[in-house]
C-alpha cells in the first residue's frame, strides 16, 4: 500500500514543532519511545469490552496479559487497593464515578472552573453540568487558595453528596484531611481528581489523597508521562459511607460498582493499545529515574515561578508546590489578554495556555492569565538553571508584542536551545 505521505508530512511538521520549541502546556509531556511504541502495536487490532478474566470476545489473553501488568503496576505506584485502568480520558474517569455514585439531578460541588477547576468537575457545557446540580467553592481573593472554611460553609448549606478536590489550574497542594471532616460531617463520598500532580503523589512530593478519599482519578498524560487515558483508584479507606461491610467487602462492592460505571456505564471496549503503553509508562514511573525527573518537574516550577515574580509579574499564591503556575497579567499589561499573549508567544515558539485567573473579568477565550508548567521541558532535560533564560524569553515578547523583528530574534532562541535537548532525555 502507498505511504500515506499527506499525513506522514503533517506529523513530521508536528515533530519539528515538539522537538525546537518550548512546550510549557502543564498539561503535557513527551512519552519515552517504548511507550510510543506499545501505543502504536497491534494491541489496536483487539475487542476486549470486560475485564481481564472476564471478555465478550475471544482471542484476549495477551491484552488480559498486559491490562493485568497494567492494573498491578499503577497499585504499586500509588499503594492503591483496587484500580481501573480503562477510561479513554480523565473526564471519563470522571463520567464513570458520577454515573456511579450519583443519581441525575444530585447536588455535587467542586472547584470554580474560572479559580482553577476543570471542564468535567461541574461546568454547564459538561454531562457532569448537564446531568447534575454542582455547586462551586473558590480559591480565596487575596491568598489565591482554596478557602476551606468557606467550603465547610457551602457544603453545609447546599448538603451536595459527592465534593470533589482536584484542579487543572492550581499550583498548591490539597487538605484532603480537612475535605474528608467536611465531607464527614454531611455524608458526602469525597473523590480526587488527580489528574495534573499525579506524578507529584505518586513520589510522595504531594500530600496522597488515597488516605481520605473514596474514590481518585486521573489522566495518565500530564506529569505520569504515559499515553494519553484516565484511571480511577480506590485506596484503603475502610471507614466510608459506602455501608457496614468489611474491608474487602467495601473494596469488592464499590470496586464492582466503579467497573460498571466504565464499562458498559460509558464506554464500550477498551483501547488496549493504550493500555498496554500505560502498563509501560506505570513501569517507567516505578523507578528512580522517574522520581528523579518529578524532583526536577518541582524544582524548575519552583525557581520559574520565582524568575516571572522577579520581573514584576502576579504568580497567583505567590508561587506554586506543584509542576505548573497561574499568571495573572492585569497588574503589570493590563491590556493585554492571555489569548493575545499565547498566540504571539506561538510565534516565538513558546508554547503556553491562556486561561481565566480566579475573578477574571474577561471571558474563557481571552483571559487575564497564562498557565505555565515545567513537565515536558523537564523531561526534554532543562534544569533550574534554565528557567529564568525561558523566562526571560517570554517577558521580552510580552513587554514588546508588535514587535515582530524581536519575535524573530526570540524564535531563532529558542529553536537553537532546544535542538541541543533531545525529545526524551535520559
Ligand atoms: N486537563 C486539561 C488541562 O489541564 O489542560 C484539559 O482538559
Amino acid at each position: 500500500m502507498k505511504r500515506d505521505s499527506q499525513v506522514f508530512e503533517i506529523l513530521q511538521k508536528e515533530a519539528d514543532r515538539q522537538k525546537y520549541g518550548i512546550e510549557l502546556i502543564a498539561s503535557e509531556n513527551f512519552v519515552s519511545q517504548q511507550v510510543l511504541e506499545a501505543m502504536g502495536s497491534v494491541m489496536t487490532n483487539k475487542y476486549a469490552e470486560g475485564y481481564p478474566g472476564k471478555r465478550y470476545y475471544g482471542g484476549c489473553q495477551f491484552v488480559d496479559e498486559t491490562e493485568q501488568l497494567a492494573i498491578e503496576r499503577l497499585k504499586e505506584l500509588f499503594g492503591a487497593e483496587w484500580v481501573n485502568v480503562q477510561p479513554h480520558s480523565g473526564a471519563q474517569a470522571n463520567m464513570a464515578v458520577f454515573l456511579t455514585l450519583l443519581n441525575p439531578g444530585d447536588t455535587f460541588m467542586g472547584l470554580d472552573l474560572s479559580h482553577g477547576g476543570h471542564l468535567s468537575h461541574g461546568s454547564p457545557v459538561n454531562s457532569s453540568g448537564i446531568l447534575y446540580n454542582p455547586v462551586a467553592y473558590e480559591v480565596d481573593e487575596e491568598t489565591g487558595t482554596v478557602n476551606y472554611d468557606k467550603m465547610e460553609e457551602i457544603a453545609q448549606r447546599e448538603k451536595p453528596k459527592l465534593i470533589l478536590a482536584g484542579a487543572s489550574a492550581y499550583s498548591r497542594d490539597w487538605d484532603y484531611k480537612r475535605m474528608r471532616e467536611i465531607a464527614d460531617k454531611i455524608g458526602a463520598f469525597l473523590m480526587a481528581d488527580i489528574a495534573h500532580p499525579a506524578g507529584l503523589i505518586a513520589c510522595g512530593l504531594l500530600n496522597d489523597p488515597l488516605k481520605y478519599c473514596h474514590v481518585v482519578t486521573s489522566t495518565t498524560h500530564k506529569t505520569l508521562r504515559g499515553p494519553r487515558g484516565g484511571i480511577i483508584m480506590m485506596g484503603q479507606d475502610f471507614d466510608n459511607p459506602f455501608g457496614k461491610t468489611t474491608p474487602k467487602g467495601v473494596i469488592r462492592k464499590m470496586s464492582s460498582l466503579f467497573d460498571s460505571g466504565v464499562f458498559p456505564g460509558i464506554q464500550g471496549g477498551p483501547l488496549e493499545h493504550v493500555i498496554a503503553a500505560k502498563a509501560v509508562a506505570f513501569g517507567e514511573a516505578l523507578s528512580k529515574d522517574y522520581k528523579n525527573y518529578i524532583k526536577q518537574v518541582k524544582k524548575n516550577a519552583e525557581v520559574m515561578a520565582e524568575a516571572f515574580t522577579d520581573k514584576g509579574y502576579n504568580v497567583i499564591s505567590g508561587g506554586t508546590d506543584n509542576h505548573l503556575m497561574l499568571i495573572d497579567l492585569r497588574n503589570k499589561f493590563p491590556d493585554l489578554t492571555g489569548r493575545k499573549v499565547e498566540n504571539t508567544l506561538v510565534l516565538a515558539d513558546i508554547t503556553v495556555n491562556k486561561n481565566m485567573v480566579p475573578f477574571d473579568s474577561r471571558s474563557p477565550f481571552q483571559t487575564s492569565g497564562l498557565r505555565v508548567g515545567t513537565p515536558a521541558i523537564t523531561t526534554r532535560g532543562l534544569k533550574e538553571e534554565h528557567m529564568p533564560a525561558i523566562v526571560d524569553f517570554i517577558d521580552k515578547v510580552i513587554s514588546d508584542i508588535d514587535n515582530e523583528e524581536l519575535i524573530e530574534k526570540v524564535k531563532k532562541e529558542v529553536n537553537e536551545m532546544m535542538g541541543a535537548f533531545p525529545m526524551f532525555a535520559e
